[in-house]
């Protein structure tokens, strides 16, 4: 653990001064405690999948959107998300899980939501 917080103290400088566009985006040092989490979530057939993902309230989310066929969206109502994902295209997306609780997303597109394209994502 030591060896650990030893390499990190040493790298992180060096990537905070190499990667000025993400500055403040995970939360390292400004008091908010989120961290940055990756997920790969692909679209099509009127699915998502996974289906469920679970964050942490405070948490930089970081998508990564496969989608398999046509114009699809990944929206969720609460946290204001609303990306629109190309036909056929593979998207990366940012968004804050600004607060806790169960959100459902969804794709917008007129009866993809009723045909079964939507999941869940847990804030806690
Ligand atoms: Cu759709």
């Amino acid at each position: 653990m030591n060896k650990l917080a030893a390499a990190v103290a040493v790298f992180l400088p060096l990537v905070l001064a190499g990667c000025t566009s993400y500055s403040g985006g995970n939360g390292g040092g400004d008091g908010g405690g989120g961290q940055t989490v990756n997920f790969t979530i692909e679209a099509g057939s009127l699915r998502f999948a996974p289906d469920s993902i679970t964050v942490k309230a405070g948490d930089h989310v970081h998508l990564t959107i496969v989608n398999k066929d046509v114009f699809h969206t990944f929206t969720i109502d609460e946290l204001g998300v609303n990306f629109q994902l190309p036909a056929g295209q593979t998207k990366e997306f940012d968004f804050t899980a600004s607060k806790s609780g169960t959100f459902a997303f969804y794709c917008a597109v007129p009866g993809h939501r009723e045909g079964g394209m939507h999941g869940t994502m847990r804030a806690t």
